[in-house]
């Protein structure tokens, strides 16, 4: 297997981009649990962000999400970040929350919404200039209900409208990751389904459009580390929302209903190339009845021991057994790493950093959740669906 030192030297190099709608109150439609304590705006929502970074050493950047982080001064916000050790990341785009978006957003049959929808990804950039933020994420709720409601290739030449006006608008060192879903909210047709969609769409665009996996937006049984490695062989990951799903979209966390996925798909990451700054790491995830810091914590070192297991793979065995044909040697090179236990790696890095081996029992410590319970009183509570 690789050298200890070697899998430590890449796994402190490893950023994970934590989602701010991660911290605030978020539910299902039949209920939005409030939690005490949670963030009343963006800046406490960073600061929240600033411990899971402070205790990991492994979550750097904080991505946001227009309208629900609105404030009047972006660049201050970035600048308040940095203050506590962050930086502000992907700027995450919202065209599904207003009544106008019935029939969709930038495939909306109506051109006024359409050009509502063209304007709202567009103020997202102004913002990521003012953040100094790379990437511009893009979900779209766009589809239909019903067959018949609507002409599913002209949805598709709206879609390519849109897309081309952003990015035409981004700047040289800004990219578009377009996100793809396979069904929800719409039941029939979804604008953007599959990454087939998605990577159409980026081919035409130009290379600064790269397609991003959620991994919770996919059919049952899936291979989503096969997609990993078609993407990555394309150069066109841009990267990662990662959560868990045990049925269709469930943002619990990741690595919490299928550690060994997530493990085959690092495995494709660092065999792709794709262990590097280019494919960004980003969670996407709600934390519906657990704690919410705790939560993300726990999320980062789900990553970070999938990262460490795939980084243990012995690819040089691996590959003398696959050319030789040994398929059960082949299997077995990969079950090894996988089913090493990296805690104890992971602490002695944690260690080396000068972090607490566990962070999950120094945030317990720390005392940030009494504090953030006494200190939150009062006001709106801003969050998912805010
Ligand atoms: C929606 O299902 C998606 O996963 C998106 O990434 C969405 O933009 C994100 O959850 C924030 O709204
Ligand atoms: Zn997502
Ligand atoms: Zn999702």
């Amino acid at each position: 297997m690789t050298a200890p030192s070697a899998v430590k030297a890449a796994l402190a190099t490893q950023a994970i981009e934590t989602p701010s709608w991660a911290y605030g109150n978020s539910g299902t439609r039949f209920k939005v649990f409030a939690q005490e304590g949670v963030p009343r705006t963006p800046r406490e929502k960073l600061e929240d962000a600033a411990r899971v970074h402070e205790l990991t050493g492994a979550a750097p950047s904080v991505a946001l999400h227009i309208p629900w982080d609105r404030v009047d001064d972006y660049a201050a916000l970035a600048t308040f970040a940095k203050d506590l050790g962050l930086r502000l990341g992907t700027i995450n785009s919202n065209v599904f929350q207003d009544d106008d978006y019935r029939l969709g957003s930038v495939c909306h049959p109506d051109p006024r919404v359409r050009r509502k929808a063209l304007d709202h990804l567009l103020e997202c950039v102004d913002i990521m200039d003012a953040t100094g933020s790379r990437d511009l994420k893009l979900w779209f709720a766009d589809g239909t209900n019903y067959p018949g409601q609507d002409d599913i290739r002209a949805r598709q030449d709206r879609l390519a409208e849109a897309l081309t006006a952003v990015y035409e608008r981004l700047g040289a060192d800004q990219r578009m990751l377009l996100e793809y879903k396979f069904f929800e909210p719409a039941f029939y047709t979804t604008d953007v389904p599959d990454w087939g969609t998605a990577f159409s769409h980026c081919l035409r665009l130009g290379e600064r459009a790269q397609v991003v996996v959620d991994t919770g937006h996919h059919a049952p049984g899936t291979n989503i580390e096969f997609i990993v490695a078609v993407l990555l062989r394309e150069g066109r990951l841009g990267g990662f929302d990662f959560n868990s799903r045990f049925y269709a979209d469930d943002d619990l966390m990741v690595g919490s209903a299928d550690p060994f996925q997530l493990f085959r798909i690092m495995h494709e990451v660092i065999g792709g190339g794709g262990f590097v700054p280019e494919v960004a790491f980003m969670l996407d995830q709600c934390h519906n009845i657990e704690p919410k810091i705790p939560a993300i914590i726990r999320s980062v070192m789900n990553v970070q021991e999938a990262t460490a297991k795939a980084l243990l793979v012995d690819r040089e065995a691996l590959s003398v057994a696959q050319r030789a044909g040994d398929v059960l040697g082949a299997n077995a090179v990969l079950m090894d790493a996988y089913n090493t236990d990296v805690r104890p790696l992971l602490a002695e890095l944690r260690e080396d950093r000068g972090l607490d081996p566990d962070p999950i029992a120094a945030y317990r410590r720390s005392g940030w959740a009494e504090r953030i319970v006494a200190d939150r009183r009062g006001g709106e509570q801003a969050g998912w669906g805010a």
